[in-house]
């Protein structure tokens, strides 16, 4: 058996039972796909990411891609060359493409359950092959000759990367130094130093091509400054799609580093050997706003990644527990001759068990759920509400998803005991790959401040008081028949405590017009806004299910929905009331820290 355990039932019960996706199959923009489809996709790309995918996990951590400074090349092992190839020869990278560029036309919401597995088997691979859905955001902005290159590069399945970071600017893009220069047959000369930038250099596709962030010759400064720019690594031929010369974007580092050791992380340097040439992407200087098209699919992906890997974390942790015998049930704790139990019945294993199962299951839902404001988007570009919607739980899904992920697959290794720390179970290999996702597409500090000051505060609270009220009206019905009262009443509390939050943090940040050091206040604040208001959708998201599996229990017995039920109270019971104390703590916010001396820290 391979590491990754998948959870199929619970994707099926999000996209049909939860989501109501069968409305939007066979229509629209997903006239091709009907319910038969979409659940062949889902058990292709299952059986694909349990087996061949899954394979090259442990490789590619203990075997990690090999750099040649001289050459400035990168070796990837055969293993992870094998599980990539079936994942593009099988078409897989293309399944995001609409029907124009040759995909199959799926939902948002379709396109992100398969992209779960993936993520989950090997999350690497799903970046190595991100090239086609890289191309597809080229094809929508690019010029004639950009939309060509996007043709060819999702023909030819091309590597692909997005480039912003340099040594001196991380979180703040704005301040980067590349340099691009035009020349007089119109193209770019692209000159300096990037860092950690992934999938930049592998041996796994003819040609790769960089969407790079640089300030052209007089330009302002920060984001607003820069531009982009289509840099390949090899030129192209756009009418025969040859390979031409090799371009002057050359690798000149490969970090080591804790985990997804399998994803290169490249310094990549420009013009140093000869001129790196790129072209300007679109023909217009837009490149942050640009950027940020590829940035979203990115957040979501980081996002996804994290709680696949959760999911399967637990899932491990569960299979392990419920055959490992250890200690007698507590109530027969003085009986020394009292038989030996699985872990399973140990009360604090149990809570644990459910706290990562509510968790995992209740961030699968929360992808989900901002997927259907994808698909929304996809069947009319013009709905707002459904953009503003997807922009506000963009941020969620990326930072509670990543914060939440780490944080509880450590419970994953702790429910194994010391073979947890062991590398005969994927879990610490789990830990190490995805402590990276609170990291990279902006931390969770940006994450944080993205929420608050541009997708609340910028859209005045629209988004996220139609969001709340969803909630509460939730909570004021009857749903579960009587059956979740006490859980709908905890919601409704739990809602009343972040709506006060921001509240609280919208008043500081009015006040800051007249004392700015009001501003430190929502700073303090705004990752404890963010988790509290991540936890109070995870709540409603989990209760939603519980109200349809109470529906379908009601027609007979099934563990799966018992599940659901279960996750739910136990998570109003034991996570939604901490967020009360959350709140008291935000509104006995004061400056002393900002104050403190930095020689006291
Ligand atoms: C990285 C990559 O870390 C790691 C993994 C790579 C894996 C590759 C594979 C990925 C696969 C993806 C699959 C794709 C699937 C596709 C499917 C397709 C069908 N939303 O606030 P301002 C824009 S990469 C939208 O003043 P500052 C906006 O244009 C490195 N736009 O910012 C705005 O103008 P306006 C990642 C946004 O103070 C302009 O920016 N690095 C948003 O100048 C300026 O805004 C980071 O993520 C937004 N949320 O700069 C950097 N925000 O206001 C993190 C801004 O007029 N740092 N814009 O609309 C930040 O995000 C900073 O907040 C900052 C600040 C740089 C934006
Ligand atoms: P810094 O920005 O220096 O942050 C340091 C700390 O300060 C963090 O805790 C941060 O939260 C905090 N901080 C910084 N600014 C603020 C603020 N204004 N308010 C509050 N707190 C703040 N980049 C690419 O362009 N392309 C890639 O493909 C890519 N892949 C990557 C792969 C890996 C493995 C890694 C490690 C990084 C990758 N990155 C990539 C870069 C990544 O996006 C950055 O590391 C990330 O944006 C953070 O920047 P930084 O590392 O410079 O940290």
């Amino acid at each position: 058996m391979g590491h990754y355990k998948s959870n199929v039932r619970d994707l099926e019960f999000n996209l049909f039972e939860v989501f109501g996706r069968r409305d939007i199959l066979g229509t629209g923009p997903y006239a091709e796909v009907d319910e038969d489809v979409a659940r062949s996709i889902l058990d292709e790309v299952n059986r694909l990411s349990t087996t061949v995918l899954a394979d090259s996990f442990e490789e590619g951590d203990r075997t990690p891609p090999v750099f040649d400074p001289a050459t400035s090349t990168v070796t990837v092992s055969d293993g992870v060359k094998k599980s990539y190839k079936a994942l593009v020869d099988g078409g897989w990278a293309h399944l995001d493409l609409p029907v124009d560029l040759g995909g199959p036309g799926i939902p948002r919401t379709l396109a992100w359950a398969t992209a779960e597995m993936v993520l989950g088997a090997n999350p690497a691979l799903y970046m190595y092959a991100a090239g086609p859905n890289f191309a597809y955001t080229l094809w929508k902005t690019g010029t004639t000759d950009q939309k060509r290159f996007a043709e060819l590069a999702i023909e030819r399945n091309w590597g692909a990367t997005m480039v912003l970071t340099e040594p001196d600017a991380g979180s703040d893009v704005g301040a980067g130094r590349a340099r691009a220069i035009q020349q007089p047959d119109g193209t770019w000369h692209i000159e300096g130093v990037k860092r950690f930038i992934t999938s930049a250099e592998h041996d796994m596709s003819e040609n790769i091509f960089h969407l790079v962030l640089a300030r052209p010759e007089g330009h302002g400064p920060g984001t607003k400054g820069l531009s982009m720019f289509l840099v390949p690594k090899y030129h192209v031929n756009l009418e025969t799609g040859e390979l031409g010369e090799r371009n002057g974007a050359y690798v000149t580092n490969v970090e080591k580093k804790m985990g997804l050791k399998v994803s290169t992380t490249c310094e990549l340097t420009f013009g140093d050997k000869h001129p790196a040439i790129g072209t300007l992407v679109g023909d217009v200087h837009e490149g942050i706003k640009q950027m940020f098209m590829v940035i979203e699919h990115a957040r979501m992906m980081v996002g996804t990644k994290a709680i696949a890997t959760l999911s399967t974390g637990y899932l491990n942790a569960l299979e392990y527990a419920k055959s490992r015998v250890q200690g007698a049930d507590l109530t027969k704790m003085t009986d020394k001759a009292a038989p030996r139990v699985t872990i399973t019945h140990h009360p604090d294993v149990r809570r644990e068990l459910m706290l990562q199962k509510a968790y995992a299951e209740g961030m699968r839902a929360l992808v989900m759920f901002t997927a259907t404001f994808q698909d929304a988007i996809q069947i009319n570009p013009d709905d707002q509400a459904a953009h503003d919607m997807n922009d506000l739980l963009l941020p969620i899904v990326k930072g509670v998803g990543s914060e939440r992920s780490y944080e509880l697959l450590s419970r994953s290794l702790q429910t194994l005991g010391g073979s947890g720390y062991l590398q005969d179970y994927p879990i610490e290999q789990y830990i190490r790959d995805a402590k990276i996702d609170s990291l990279y597409e902006g931390t969770t500090a940006i994450q944080g401040l993205d929420l608050f000051f541009r997708k609340i505060l910028r859209n005045q609270g629209a988004a996220v008081g139609s969001l709340l009220a969803d909630i509460n009206a939730f909570a004021a019905s009857d749903a579960g028949n009587g059956r979740l009262k006490e859980e709908r009443k905890l919601l409704a509390e739990a809602a009343a405590e972040v709506k006060a939050m921001g509240d609280t943090m919208a008043g500081w940040a009015l006040g800051s017009l007249e004392a700015p050091g009001e501003l430190y206040k929502v700073g303090l604040n705004s990752t404890r806004f963010l988790l509290a208001l991540g936890d109070l959708i995870i709540g409603w998201l989990l209760l939603r299910q519980s109200e349809v599996a109470l529906t379908r229990l009601a027609e007979g017995e099934d563990a799966f929905y018992q599940g659901k039920v279960a996750a739910a109270s136990f998570f109003s019971g034991t996570v939604l009331p901490r967020i009360a104390t959350e709140r008291r703590i935000l509104d006995a916010t004061g400056l002393e820290l900002m104050e403190l001396p930095e020689e006291a820290f």
